[in-house]
């Protein structure tokens, strides 16, 4: 086996992989927006959201706009979204400062919309499809 992908933060693999994985790219995190918007990956695949950016942000799932049985997602690991957002204005529960990344591993297929709680009055917002 030659080289593998390294990502943002030199992530290694580690553990016994059975096949060898597609390579994911990572959402990226501008000052307003989750690049690139719109993203599919496959069901048991792991995204990376990274802030590239200066600004604070969160990864923030919509609970009513993921599918029947998905995990709720969310930067701070809160278990739902009104949880996030109350972490946030108390705190800025969730932030991910610049360079930090969030993951998360989709294990249902359907439609997932997410936002990025400060600055979702500013439209930054995002979806992964994700398929069998
Ligand atoms: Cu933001």
């Amino acid at each position: 086996m030659t080289g593998m992908a390294v990502g943002l933060g030199g992530i290694v693999f580690q553990g016994c992989v059975e096949s060898m994985p597609e390579v994911v790219p990572d959402v990226r995190m501008s000052a307003s927006a989750f690049l690139p918007y719109k993203l599919e990956v496959k069901v048991g695949q792991t995204l990376k959201f990274v802030n590239t950016n200066s600004r604070l942000h969160t990864v923030t799932a919509y609970e009513n706009k993921i599918p029947e049985g998905a995990d709720y997602f969310a930067s701070g690991g809160f278990g739902t979204e009104i949880e996030a957002r109350k972490a946030w204005v108390k705190n800025l529960g969730g932030a991910l400062a610049t360079g930090e990344v969030f993951e998360h591993t989709f294990s249902i297929s359907g439609t997932y919309h997410y936002f990025c709680i400060p600055h979702e009055m500013g439209g930054m917002m995002g979806i992964i499809e994700v398929t069998d």
